[in-house]
């Protein structure tokens, strides 16, 4: 039950009074000085990163919160893990928890924490316990090749994850399904200032022992790598060396097998030198430009590592072979292109280990197709994004955080008035910003961005990232939500802060300007057939399954969907499993840009509250009725109230909040019975009803101490 305010600010903000901006901002502030960093808007749970280890965490809590229910203890994600936990093992309802917020808010640590939490209540016993460290461990692992060091996160998720756990009827988890999302593959071969590449070449160059270094030929100093020597290469308390070592005794409890892990780790290392492999200058016979590679040591090496024909791959990363029905055409790369050639190659060969290491996880925590299953899903996906410069990674990222905040609004407003509905009670309906429009500009089959990009990667003739732009320019200039150099119209005036190679899209969370050089390539996703056709052939049985494309009898002329129209349709289903869930959501809130813990800097949270639609969200919340709860329950907290109800009670739960009520003289508009529960409209009755509960406590109290008085 929430506090009335006091020195720690209200847990829960329905009931703040006034409800401005200003006070809600205050509250949370508050309550964050005080290292209270979870407050409640209903059943939503707000987090705002604390950067610091706070004692409240662990098993000694996690009895706690097994034992209470969601208003008796202080706000906690454990209390919101602990109400979808058992409404999916005792109503049968399918949960699925989405954690929301922009970069470095928190998100991956509170899905740790649901996590936790989850496996800590849930059945017993060596088969179950096996399974619960399979799917935790399935988080270093993950984190490993996943994230990375960005300027707003030192551990920032690159990929986007959703994670079915599966339990049986008791509630036992049986296994689970982890979803990958688009990796910022980009990142293998370059990263921006400040930066640093995947955590994993870190780990394995700092942690690795002197055996497994020369097996793999790599030296410790990560200087040495053109991949990884661009940007400071230590990140501040993270020690990389006995990460290594976690990510893979992690792997081992997983069940990857010591020779697939030592294929791991030859493919990563095999990235590596890649980068290395320096391209020069050549010119052939007819003057004409052509590349060469500068020391052919490095690629013998990967040659011996991966059984692989080093010849071959020269010639893979020099040339490029073009086949028609007749006949095959080699033409030579000048050293731009034989470049982007190997970039390309290292994150094709990257990002399909990482959905390897997905689907090998997701072997071993796969759960039989027989049995009937309860589920809780888990969402953890890059938060929103605005960079001083953005491309098409973050194009999807916050079209995918677009899509999150259209659930949001739908299901928390849906399910208030499904709520109503269910319990027979008229319901008033509140104002609200629906992002439909932007989703909508984003992903519209015919007339959308995505469609509109697709339509120029597939068009004959010349196409490039600025016929792109003229195409969106022309199609969009009246669109409320497109903004560009050249699309001048009522709404916006003239902006000489934009790049002419540029768009901006008022996004629900701000407006941010994407820059459209290589929208068509990253969007295109190709890779030589000659390098693909090369990987297949490498007698390393990782490697090789990674390329399957590159086998000339599976080579079908058929081009794959674009990374744009996979992204898109990978998250239709995504959508459509959280539809089909009950939802509880978790929002994340950063409350400064320097990762520091203490500062709370109102003006970052004030723009986070407004996007995340809070003081929406708490005016939905009371204008049907703030509060609503389970007649029984309410009727243990306030039975004292009733000289009817207290000290004993003996019949139904309803007729009991009836007596304590009728006695108190609310006005008849501020309660409605529901079908199971009791709601009231108000917070200011709220405020009364516990009001008068801690003063009857302490009448209580004042009567025990005399009562003890007496007997001494
Ligand atoms: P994110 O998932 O929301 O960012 P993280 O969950 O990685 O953010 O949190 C960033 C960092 O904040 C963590 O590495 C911790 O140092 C700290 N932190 C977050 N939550 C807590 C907590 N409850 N207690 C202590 N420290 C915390 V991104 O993945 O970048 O969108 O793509
Ligand atoms: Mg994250």
């Amino acid at each position: 039950m929430p506090l009335l305010e006091g020195s720690v600010g209200v847990e829960d903000l329905v009931l703040l009074e006034p409800l401005e901006e200003e006070s809600l901002l205050r509250n949370l502030q508050l309550r964050y000085e005080h290292k209270e960093i979870y407050t409640y808007i209903g059943n939503v749970v707000i987090s705002v990163n604390p950067y610091q280890q706070l004692p409240i965490y662990g098993p000694e809590f996690i009895a706690k919160y097994q034992d209470y229910t969601f208003y008796e203890l202080k706000p906690h994600i454990y209390a919101l893990a602990n109400v979808a936990y058992q409404s999916l093992r005792d109503r049968d309802r399918d949960q699925c928890i989405l954690i929301t917020g922009e970069s470095g808010a928190g998100k991956t640590e509170a899905s740790k924490l649901v996590m936790s939490y989850v496996a800590a209540v849930c059945g017993k016993g060596e088969q179950v316990n096996s399974v619960k460290e399979q799917l935790l461990q399935s988080n270093p692992v993950l984190e490993a090749f996943g994230n990375a060091k960005t300027i707003r996160n030192n551990n920032s998720s690159r990929f986007g994850k959703y994670m079915d756990i599966e339990f049986d009827f008791k509630g036992s988890p049986l296994g689970g399904v982890i979803t990958n999302y688009l990796l910022e593959k980009s990142r293998v071969v370059r990263q921006l200032q400040g930066e640093r590449n995947f955590h994993i070449f870190y780990q394995l160059l700092a942690g690795a022992d002197a055996q497994l270094l020369e097996a793999l030929k790599l030296q410790r100093d990560t200087s040495g790598y053109t991949y990884l020597n661009q940007e400071a290469s230590r990140v501040g308390g993270m020690d990389d060396a006995s990460n290594f070592s976690a990510v893979r005794s992690a792997m081992t409890v997983i069940g990857f097998s010591e020779e697939e892990i030592r294929q791991v780790l030859e493919v990563t290392a095999l990235v590596l030198k890649l980068g290395n492999v320096e391209l020069t200058d050549e010119f052939q016979a007819n003057g004409i430009p052509a590349s060469g590679i500068r020391d052919g040591r490095g690629v013998r090496e990967i040659g011996e590592m991966v059984s692989l024909d080093s010849a071959a791959l020269e010639r893979a990363l020099c040339s490029r072979t073009m086949e028609t029905s007749r006949e095959k055409v080699t033409t030579a790369l000048n050293v731009t292109q034989a470049q982007y050639a190997r970039d390309a190659l290292a994150k094709n060969i990257y990002s399909r280990l990482f959905n390897w290491i997905v689907n090998r996880i997701n072997e071993s925590i796969k759960v039989g197709s027989g049995e009937r299953k309860k589920v809780m899903g888990v969402l953890d996906i890059y938060g929103f994004e605005i960079l001083e410069d953005n491309s098409f990674e973050q194009f999807v990222i916050n079209y995918c955080n677009e899509k999150l905040q259209q659930v949001f609004i739908e299901m928390t407003l849906k399910e208030e008035q499904e709520e109503y509905k269910r319990e027979g009670i008229p319901w008033v309906k509140v104002d609200y910003f629906d992002n439909g429009i932007i989703c909508n500009l984003i992903e519209h089959n015919q007339r959308g961005i995505l469609a509109m990009l697709d339509e120029e990667c597939l068009r004959p003739g010349v196409v490039s990232d600025s016929t792109f732009l003229a195409k969106l320019n022309q199609l969009f200039c009246n669109h409320s939500h497109y903004e560009s150099k050249v699309t001048q119209n009522a709404q916006h005036q003239y902006d000489r802060s934009m790049g002419l190679g540029c768009f901006r899209i008022c996004h629900y969370a701000g407006k941010v300007t994407y820059n459209v050089n290589s929208f068509i390539d990253k969007n295109n996703d190709l890779l030589f057939r000659d390098l693909s056709q090369t990987m297949w052939k490498a007698r390393h049985p990782l490697l090789r399954s990674l390329f399957p494309e590159g086998d000339p009898k599976q080579a079908s002329l058929k081009r794959p969907p674009t990374a744009g129209a996979q992204f898109k349709s990978s998250v239709a289903i995504l959508m459509k499993n959280l539809y089909s869930k009950n939802p509880n959501y978790i929002r994340c809130i950063k409350p400064n840009e320097h990762q520091q813990r203490g500062r709370f800097s109102s003006e970052l949270v004030a723009t986070q509250a407004r996007y995340l639609g809070l003081m929406e969200n708490v005016r939905v919340r009371r204008a049907g009725y703030a509060h609503r709860q389970v007649y029984a329950h309410f009727l243990e907290r306030y039975r004292l109230l009733s000289q009817s109800t207290w000290p004993h009670w003996n019949g139904g739960a309803r007729e009991g909040v009836e007596k304590v009520l009728g006695e108190l003289n609310l006005s008849p508009q501020e309660l409605a019975y529901g079908k199971t529960k009791i709601f009231i409209r108000s917070p200011k009755t709220l405020f009364y009803l516990e009001e008068q509960r801690r003063l009857r406590l302490q009448q209580l109290a004042t009567l025990i101490q005399k009562t003890y008085r007496g007997w001494r």
